[in-house]
């Protein structure tokens, strides 16, 4: 836990060199030192660096994480309904929990008012494809690849997540005959995360030159948008812990503030450490011993939940996506908000338990709507202060889930749910 604490500790330390040195050296005089020695050259350097890494391994990251994931759910054919029933509700939840934060991203325009369009030219952008949107039809028939290593090689995302879901499918199918590629593919799975994390001790560094080059060129006009993107972030995270997280559990007849009193040490290690993996085991002990949950079912919806069931992070997708469309200027037409909220919740599945996994995918997001990429690397200058919130309702929605699912398999004990709170064995 202290590696993952230093971690955060470096990113802010980062975060604030970039905005105080950013904006002295947007106070210098314009010219060949400003902009194109520092601006546009070391601190665009040290963001852009960052970026590619991350963006070199997501293509493969997410065609091997999914494709890892569905094989690795076999016991689904034993689970069945349950299993079944679980990832109705993970995708639910995660499509209502990304259409919170477009509503808001929407209606409070965080992004708006900041121009970096200019800043874009060195930017390895993607033509923001405002073109009038294509009928759905063509667009659901696009999710297929004709060619899966093209849609690799250019980084067609969604077309990744359905030949990779039909992968994973084929390996839980045949079973013990992939046995052998099934473990191959686990391992190539850790290779992958080993590598992101390896890219995240790069955080701080990438961060410090995002932040700094925004600062350098816009000056302190750049920190009110990013402020006003956490802020809303945040308000969407409120409205989901009320009216999602409070509603699913007092429309089934479980009081939120019992379950509160219970859980809030299980938010307080995901909000601390960012990662969904590093609270599961906490998560399993409360959502069994403390809140009625069933071992048994609690045992495949956990982990499953902390790989494939990310509230918090489409949420975040979503602000996020309007957030770089405004800052860019550019509209996001009906049918490409719809294309926000299929590949963030598609996406959801590849999303690692991890910190920072979730901005790692938000560049699969503004890349299915054509965004430029160039955006991440500006919410990755605050993305720390949003994983810790948006990991903290990624936990909530797999323990919430758990519990509803076990009631409806009669597998939920309310006893201890209402009981006073004892110790965990
Ligand atoms: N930090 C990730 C998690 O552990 C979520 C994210 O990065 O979006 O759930």
């Amino acid at each position: 836990m202290k590696k993952k604490s230093s971690l955060t500790a470096r990113v802010m330390v980062g975060l604030v060199a970039g905005i105080l040195i950013g904006l002295a050296v947007n106070r210098m005089d314009p010219g060949f030192l400003r902009d194109q020695l520092l601006v546009g050259g070391l601190f665009n350097f040290m963001g852009q660096i960052f970026l590619r890494l991350i963006m070199m391994l997501v293509p493969p990251l997410v065609a091997v994480s999914i494709a890892n994931g569905v094989a690795g759910m076999n016991d689904i054919g034993k689970l069945g309904r349950v299993g079944a029933r679980t990832l109705v509700y993970y995708a639910l939840t995660t499509l209502v929990s990304c259409m919170i934060g477009l509503a808001l991203g929407l209606f409070f325009k965080p992004g708006a008012g900041l121009d970096l369009a200019s800043l874009q030219a060195s930017a390895p952008q993607v033509a923001a494809n405002t073109s009038a949107a294509r009928n759905v039809w063509d667009t659901l028939l696009q999710l297929v690849p004709t060619n899966p290593f093209n849609a690799l090689s250019t980084g067609n995302m969604l077309q990744i997540i359905v030949f990779s879901l039909f992968i994973g499918v084929g390996i839980a199918v045949l079973g013990e005959k992939t046995r052998r590629l099934a473990g191959a593919l686990n391992e190539l799975n850790d290779v992958l995360m080993h590598l992101i994390g390896v890219v995240m001790e790069l955080a701080p560094y990438g961060v410090f030159g995002f932040m700094a080059r925004t600062m350098g060129s816009l000056g302190f006009n750049a920190l009110l948008p990013l402020a006003r993107y956490v802020g809303v972030f945040y308000l969407g995270l409120a409205l989901w812990g009320v009216f999602v997280a409070g509603g699913l559990l007092a429309s089934h007849g479980l009081s939120p503030f019992t379950y509160l009193r219970k859980f809030g040490k299980v938010m307080a290690l995901s909000f601390s450490t960012a990662s969904s993996n590093a609270t599961l085991p906490l998560n399993m002990a409360v959502t069994t011993e403390q809140l009625g949950a069933s071992g048994r079912i609690a045992a495949f919806t956990l982990p499953l939940g902390a790989t494939v069931n990310m509230n918090g992070t489409a949420l975040m997708q979503g602000v996020a996506a309007l957030f770089v469309a405004q800052i860019y200027g550019v509209t996001l037409l009906p049918s490409q908000l719809f294309f926000v909220v299929l590949t963030a919740t598609l996406s959801a599945v590849g999303t690692a338990g991890v910190p920072g996994a979730g901005t790692v995918m938000l560049s699969m997001v503004l890349a299915s709507v054509g965004l430029p990429l160039e955006g991440v690397g500006l919410v990755f200058a605050v993305d720390r202060i949003i994983d810790m919130g948006r990991t903290t309702a990624n936990i909530t929605g797999d323990s919430i889930c758990t519990l509803l699912i076990c009631k409806a398999e009669g597998e939920f004990n309310k006893e201890v749910f209402l009981s006073a709170e004892k110790p965990l064995e």
